[in-house]
């Protein structure tokens, strides 16, 4: 064999045993890195979304530490934290941590799943509503950088537009009824001990000629804006029908604006079990400062049962620039291409705003002129997410404990 084919064949050898290795060394990753057994611990427990703040004084034992090794960490995943008063390196009287929590949803049930599509939705978890964040403080020695929200202090307001619309996304996702997919058909009814098929809560079941309404708060609608609807409904009876082609259930969906009006969205038959989508664009004239959305099962199909439930409903709209409720959470659009985007809100009548910019990381405080508000953030293509808070009125957690972790021993019995 020439030379330089075995040269060749060897370097491809090493390349692909380079690689190989460097795939053993990424699977190697369990999830737990983020654990330090020679670190403490605060387990912070909370069950609703918004901006929560521990001040130095909740948790007297970390007054000695250096806040600006502070690290907060949710599902595994380190969380942006604000610390005011880090820059001494002491977390001293009057310091605080602020941060953005939300309560547990269904992303991490999706490994439970046979496959993450066979999960109805993942807007509320199938076991807790309750989220679980820990706070630790890296060593000094630590070359780590924590994830800080950082401070935006611009206030040239009057060189900007403000973006003219806001975006409100809203879920309701009911908890009545367990929905345990499709059985297998013997003398007894047997389900499968995995998770799958949409399996898990939804609306309680709703049956021939029966109806189910939910409302959502929609005030200060966008006008010329549109809407987006999802709603996922799930099959719950298979009835007997020989014809195979035919359907076993009818269902009827409205959008009524302030309750009244109805406007059909989805007619539609199918079969059997399991969740069926849909997916509407609605214009701004069927919303009102409520919208109703109203599921019916129609009796008119030849069937002696027909049984359905409501998974969720999401509701995207556009309002304008109205008051805000405190912890108001939102979408800032930027159709505006400009250096930094400007976020003006009419009518808002607190005191001390904060404002938290969730998808890149910025806290701002916000200008108060009267009852305007105007706050600047730095531009990006994409859509923000925003929480708005009274300083007064931000939350507390429900529960903080100190928590150590342990390193796991190969002789210990852990039953
Ligand atoms: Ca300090």
């Amino acid at each position: 064999m020439p030379n330089t084919i075995l040269q060749r064949l060897l370097s491809v050898f090493i390349v692909s045993f380079c690689s190989f290795l460097a795939q053993t060394k990424a699977q190697n990753t369990y999830g737990f890195e983020w654990i330090k057994t020679d670190q403490p611990y605060l387990k912070i427990k909370l069950v609703k979304e918004g901006v929560y703040r521990i001040n130095a004084s909740d948790i007297p034992a970390w007054t000695g530490f250096n806040p600006q090794k502070f690290q907060l960490f949710k599902d595994g995943l380190e969380q942006p934290i604000f610390v005011s008063g880090e820059g001494d390196g002491v977390f001293g009287s009057g310091d605080f941590i602020e941060f953005y929590g939300a309560p547990n949803d269904g992303k991490l049930d999706t490994e439970m799943f046979r496959s993450a599509a066979e999960q109805a939705q993942v807007f509320k978890s199938l076991f807790s509503d309750t989220a679980v964040y820990f706070l630790t403080v890296l060593p000094n020695s630590s070359s780590v950088s924590p994830l800080r929200f950082l401070p935006y202090t611009d206030a040239d307001y009057s060189n900007y537009t403000p973006e003219p619309q806001l975006e409100f996304v809203q879920e309701i996702v009911p908890q009545e009824d367990y929905y345990y997919g499709a059985f297998i058909p013997t003398e007894q009814k047997y389900y499968l001990s995995e998770y799958g098929a949409a399996e898990g809560m939804m609306s309680a079941l709703i049956g021939q000629s029966q109806s189910k309404s939910y409302t959502f708060q929609t005030p200060n609608k966008a006008a010329s804006s549109s809407a987006q609807v999802e709603i996922k409904i799930i099959g719950a009876s298979d009835f007997f029908v020989p014809n195979p082609t035919l359907p076993n259930h009818h269902v009827r969906i409205y959008i009524l604006p302030d309750g009244i009006n109805p406007t059909l969205l989805v007619d539609s038959t199918f079969r059997g079990y399991g969740e069926r989508l849909f997916k509407r664009t609605v214009n701004a004239n069927l919303l009102g400062a409520t919208t109703v959305f109203r599921v019916e099962v129609v009796n008119d199909i030849a069937v002696g049962s027909d049984f359905i439930g409501v998974s969720y409903i999401q509701l995207s709209y556009q309002a304008n620039n109205q008051n805000l409720a405190n912890q108001a959470s939102f979408y800032l659009p930027k159709t505006l291409v400009a250096a930094k985007t400007l976020l003006q809100i009419s009518n808002y009548t607190g005191a001390s705003p904060v404002l938290y910019d969730v998808s890149l990381n910025r806290r701002v405080l916000p200008l108060k002129s009267g009852n305007q508000l105007q706050a600047l953030l730095p531009y990006n293509a994409a859509k923000s997410k925003l929480i708005l808070h009274e300083s007064s009125q931000v939350f507390a957690p429900v529960s903080i404990s100190a928590h150590q972790f342990v390193a796991p021993s190969e002789f210990a019995n852990y039953q």
